[in-house]
């Protein structure tokens, strides 16, 4: 892959800063060296965080495998907004799938560069919530089941935004989509409904399974670069504000994505053989309502009167999931 040289014109933002610490320290896009493999130009809605969350993966991927990857991308935002025909956004060998089969598609590559005795070529499959969680869920289990030796990452906004932002089964409970409408007794999305894919990715005891943010890129980096030190299946789920679904500010996506952490909203942890091996700790807990504000997806929870019996049990969950991880 050729290199693209190129230039920083900040100063003073954390890109620049990064400049500042020992190489090993840095993050891939500090680096003159970076592969950009999700390179600019694309038409991703401004501030989207599966666009920097993308970026940030391909490039940890890239660095870490020496360039020789392949990535294979279920239907979904990330491939529309990057591939309009004729054009492409990618720097790197990148096949679409249909929306549902991107862990068999990858299971191909896979198989066929193992064929060819190309082992050092590796296989990065991605796709968004509703690719992974929805209509492609059974490729991924049989994907895991057979520990294929792919890593699999799911970027979760929460919503099938592609197609104008309808319910997932990662759509969080209250939430409002074009499908869940925030009317009667239990407003947006209902409570009790949908997966928990980290935690069933799990119970397959795959060689590894992490969560990340696009507010600690870093640690998104270091998850990329544990997972491809390993072979097998391994599956990384990466919370990506959506600006539009979500009716939150495109300069926002960063402290949304923050305050779901801080909340205990959405757990960071890292998990090997289906046992939990490290977690990011809440450093400032906050209450879900300082998340819930920021979107107007929840804009119906702070009506008149508003509905304090909803946000307490929005925040039953936080406090479970602290439990439960041990966040704090
Ligand atoms: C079999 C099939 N059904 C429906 C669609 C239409 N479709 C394309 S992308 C998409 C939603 C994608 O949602 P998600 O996977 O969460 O990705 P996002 O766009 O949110 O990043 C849908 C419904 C399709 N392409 N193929
Ligand atoms: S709709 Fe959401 S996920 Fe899609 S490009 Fe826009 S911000 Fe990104
Ligand atoms: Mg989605």
């Amino acid at each position: 892959m050729r290199e693209q040289p190129i230039k920083f014109y900040q100063v003073g933002s954390f890109a620049a800063g990064n400049r500042l610490l020992d190489p090993e320290q840095r993050t891939v896009q500090a680096r003159t060296e970076r592969s950009n493999s999700l390179t600019s130009g694309h038409r991703a809605c401004q501030g989207c965080g599966e666009a920097l969350g993308a970026r940030y993966v391909l490039d940890a991927a890239m660095r870490a495998t020496d360039d020789r990857l392949i990535a294979v991308n279920a239907t979904g935002c990330l491939e529309v907004f990057s591939t309009p025909y004729p054009e492409s956004s990618w720097q790197l060998p990148w096949i679409h799938s249909l929306f549902g089969n991107a862990p068999a598609v990858a299971t191909g590559v896979a198989a066929a560069l193992k064929v060819k005795g190309r082992t050092d070529v590796r296989v990065v499959a991605q796709g968004g919530d509703g690719g992974t969680l929805d209509i492609g869920f059974a490729c991924l289990s049989g994907m895991f089941e057979r520990n294929d030796d792919v890593l699999y990452v799911c970027y979760d906004n929460e919503a099938y935004m592609n197609t104008g932002v309808q319910r997932s089964s990662a759509t969080p409970p209250a939430a409002r989509t074009a499908t869940t409408k925030p009317f009667g007794d239990e407003p947006g999305n209902v409570f009790g409904q949908g997966k928990n894919a980290p935690l069933i990715a799990m119970a397959h005891e795959i060689p590894y399974v992490a969560t990340a943010t696009v507010a600690e890129l870093h640690d998104l980096e270091q998850k990329v670069e544990r997972a491809m030190e390993l072979r097998g299946a391994r599956y990384l789920h990466v919370f990506v504000p959506c600006p539009l679904g979500w009716g939150s500010a495109s300069n926002a996506a960063i402290e949304i994505a923050r305050l779901a952490k801080e909340t205990g909203l959405f757990p960071v942890f890292e998990a090997e053989h289906g046992e939990v091996v490290s977690v990011s700790k809440i450093r400032r807990r906050v209450p879900v309502e300082e998340y819930l504000r920021k979107q107007r997806r929840f804009a119906h929870l702070f009506g008149d009167p508003p509905r304090t019996d909803v946000i307490e049990r929005i925040q039953a969950i936080a406090d479970r999931n602290v439990e439960r991880f041990g966040l704090v």
